[in-house]
């Protein structure tokens, strides 16, 4: 994996200076893709934020981080927090059909909003290693991303674990950097 790791820490260097949002249910495998981001970087996290508000700064990039779904009351001080962001990191649990309209219903109110009128949009498919595991394809129907005309869209898929997908989907991101 050190190819991977060197490869991640270039793509994340590229990164300074970017404000990404990473959100997803409880339990979508968050934090081990953040963990996988930062493997041999100091990360700094900010604990003023709040429990389900999260700063990390890994390279100069800074990552907000928060869970969807739940605590519906703070949800509506998340929107002080979009301010400048050039991309929205969705991951989803792909074993969790139940709750996967959670994070649809949360993606819509995201992308409508105003200051996140020109973010891209990354969707993490992640657990594709587990077995009957919904599909790249499931996800992008349930979360109705080809309705998506606003936004530039990718969805990927992952397995936070291992860090397999990670680096196709930090390859979007830069590429749409490029594009500008
Ligand atoms: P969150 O930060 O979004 O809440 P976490 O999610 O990163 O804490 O992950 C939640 C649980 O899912 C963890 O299990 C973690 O190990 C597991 N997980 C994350 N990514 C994957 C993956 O790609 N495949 C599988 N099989 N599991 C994954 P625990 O048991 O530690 O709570
Ligand atoms: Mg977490």
């Amino acid at each position: 994996y050190l190819q991977l790791f060197t490869h991640l820490y270039i793509t994340l260097r590229l990164f300074s200076e970017h404000k990404v949002i990473i959100v997803g249910l409880d339990n979508a495998g968050k934090t081990t893709i953040l963990y996988q981001f930062s493997m041999n970087e100091v990360v700094h996290t900010s604990p003023t934020i709040g429990s389900n508000v999260e700063e990390i700064v890994v390279n100069n990039t800074h990552f907000l981080m928060w869970d969807i779904g739940g605590q519906e009351s703070l949800r509506s001080s998340w929107n002080t927090y979009y301010t400048n962001t050039e991309f929205v990191i969705v991951v989803v649990d792909s074993t969790d059909r139940e709750r996967i309209y959670v994070t649809r219903e949360e993606l819509c109110k995201m992308l409508a909003h105003e200051d996140l009128k020109k973010a891209g949009l990354l969707v993490f498919a992640n657990k594709q290693d587990v077995k009957g595991c919904m599909s790249v394809a499931e996800i992008s129907q349930s979360l109705q991303l080809t309705s998506i005309k606003d936004h530039q869209w990718h969805i990927q898929a992952c397995c936070a674990l291992t860090g397999e997908g990670l680096c196709q989907g930090l390859e979007w991101m830069m590429s749409r950097l490029r594009a500008r």
